[in-house]
């Protein structure tokens, strides 16, 4: 959800990955490559052209074949560790779900997207909308042109990520309402009890 700490939470597990040793690079969706973020000002300027769900789902995955081609291939590669700051699972629930395009025909342009590039682990940090919103507006973000749905469109992706988390393989829902240093902690527990090979003699 917006506001739930995933960028702060995606920044403070890629310091410990270094901390422990561990080669690592953190990149954003939609974003992380010059063309995504060109097509990232486009989707979520609020003083932008508006556009039809069906523009705003092949405007996120274009952003998303250029990313998982440019940067997480090339990581995971490398034997790095990707850490990104939201990934597919968005689009199921913001344009699945939230935008009334079906999450079966969502998966499937996906997979396009992605060439079937699947996260071992997603983490669904979720909190209610209003928290989210309330944080956000704390820390003084301007609303985006996705954000300005409002607080009912949200819940509505909520509950989608809620059910989602559910079912997707490697998903984990973790309750992002208690403060930062707790949300973290809860971060580590999950990969250190996914991947105990990795973090067992290297907690930091
Ligand atoms: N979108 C989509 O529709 N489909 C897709 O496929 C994809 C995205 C990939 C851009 O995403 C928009 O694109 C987004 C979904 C859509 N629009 N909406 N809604 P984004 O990730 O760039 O934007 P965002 O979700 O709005 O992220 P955000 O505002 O950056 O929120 P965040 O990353 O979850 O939170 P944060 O920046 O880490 O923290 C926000 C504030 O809360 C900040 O002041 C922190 O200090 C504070 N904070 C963080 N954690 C806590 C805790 N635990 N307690 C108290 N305060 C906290």
């Amino acid at each position: 959800m917006e506001g739930a700490g995933k960028t702060t939470q995606a920044r403070l597990f890629a310091d410990w990955l270094g901390e422990v040793g561990i080669s690592h690079r953190l990149g954003r969706e939609p974003g992380g490559t010059p063309l995504g973020e060109a097509i990232r000002g486009v989707l979520l300027d609020s003083r932008g052209p508006g556009m039809s769900a069906e523009s705003e789902l092949l405007l996120m995955l274009a952003a998303r074949a250029a990313f998982v081609r440019e940067v997480v291939r090339p990581t995971l590669e490398s034997g790095a560790v990707m850490v990104a700051d939201r990934f597919e699972l968005s689009t199921f629930a913001y344009q699945g779900v939230g935008r009334g395009l079906g999450v079966e025909e969502v998966e499937r342009l996906n997979r396009f997207a992605t060439s079937g590039l699947r996260a071992d682990v997603t983490m669904v940090l979720d909190v209610p909308a209003s928290l989210g919103q309330a944080r956000q507006r704390e820390g003084r973000k301007e609303r985006d042109r996705i954000e300005a749905e409002g607080v009912s469109f949200l819940e509505v992706v909520r509950a989608a990520y809620r059910s989602l988390a559910r079912d997707h393989p490697g998903a984990v829902l973790l309750d992002a309402s208690p403060s930062v240093d707790e949300v973290h902690r809860q971060v580590r527990e999950v990969l250190i009890t996914r991947f105990p090979e990795h973090f067992s003699s290297r907690r930091g």
